[in-house]
């Protein structure tokens, strides 16, 4: 049985590689992204056990997501592949060295038409934690629905449920989601946010505040993602705040799914707060030193790396 289980929509990410307006890119690099799968390989990166499911299109960009994942030792056994609708896609404008446009293609995609009969039960209830994020929530009716039916049935097994915010304002109305993710942040026992993300939900100034105030909605651990700055998280009834590393940033996108599959890789294996701090902050770190959404996720060695020699050359 996995460590972990998550599920949503990856898309095929295209990306112009020289800095400007995408219109003048001669040619686009092709990879793919999607918050829940990017978080499932890291966990797998990590020496965990990952299982991820959703539709994907019946055509090559369909095929280079499950062969990119299965590529990097994601489970993929109830993965939908869908011959009505095509993969969405994902197109990262570079538009600066440290500005980056995202626009999406994905209405009525592939992966959008998740539905409630895609779940796995009992995948789901020999996890150790499912895995989800907002995201899902906003792509489609039918989606939304999958992500209850899955968070009960998690619930109903005693599997803790781990959800990170994720807002996309492209998606919804910070409205329509700050209803949406409070019911979700209610039935989650582990929440990542942004205080962005947090405010959506819950008053506060601060990120002590955010934090303290997600968690008086009822989950156990919750971690208020800061970039730079670090992390503000509440666990087990108490405030603890880590630092970042300090690394050169290249992309912070997926840096907080980074962050969650650090967190989570060290919360399946049991290990105490600090531990999934530290884990976390290092695998954000390693995040945004890189241009793709998940290529620089590290495994335990870079871990290692980073602990001892820094940002100095190992020979
Ligand atoms: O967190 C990074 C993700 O946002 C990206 O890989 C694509 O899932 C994605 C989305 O919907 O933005």
């Amino acid at each position: 049985s996995p460590d972990l289980v998550t599920f949503g929509e990856t898309m095929a990410r295209l990306e112009n590689p020289a800095v400007g307006p995408m219109r003048h890119a001669r040619s686009l690099d092709l990879g793919i992204g999607g918050a829940e799968s990017n978080t499932a390989i890291g966990l797998a990166r990590l020496g965990g056990s990952a299982a991820w499911f959703g539709r994907v299109g019946d055509d090559e960009f369909g095929r280079l997501i499950t062969t990119s994942l299965a590529g990097e030792g994601v489970r993929l056994g109830h993965t939908v592949v869908d011959g009505t609708a095509p993969t969405a896609l994902l197109f990262k404008e570079r538009r600066s060295g440290t500005l980056t446009r995202v626009q999406y293609y994905r209405t009525g995609s592939a992966g959008s038409r998740l539905r409630p009969s895609d779940v796995p039960h009992d995948l789901i209830r020999t996890a150790r934690v499912l895995h989800v994020t907002g995201i899902t929530a906003a792509i489609s009716d039918t989606a939304r629905q999958a992500l209850d039916d899955a968070v009960e049935t998690a619930r109903d097994a005693g599997v803790p449920v781990s959800l990170d915010l994720n807002y996309r304002s492209a998606l919804w109305t910070p409205a329509e989601a700050g209803e949406c993710l409070h019911t979700l942040v209610k039935r989650a026992d582990l929440v990542f946010a942004t205080e962005q993300e947090a405010r959506l939900v819950v008053p506060g100034d601060d990120p002590a505040a955010l934090a303290t105030g997600l968690s008086a909605l009822g989950p156990g651990d919750v971690l208020v993602k800061r970039g730079a700055d670090g992390a503000v998280a509440f666990c087990e009834g108490r405030l603890h705040v880590q630092p970042a590393h300090r690394v050169p940033v290249v992309d912070p996108v997926g840096a907080g799914d980074a962050f969650a599959a650090g967190y989570l890789a060290e919360f399946v294996r049991g290990l105490p707060v600090a531990t999934r701090l530290a884990t976390a902050t290092a695998a954000g770190a390693y995040a945004v030193t890189v241009r793709g959404d998940w290529e620089g996720l590290p495994s335990r060695a870079d871990l290692e790396l980073l602990r001892t020699a820094g940002n100095d050359v190992t020979r």
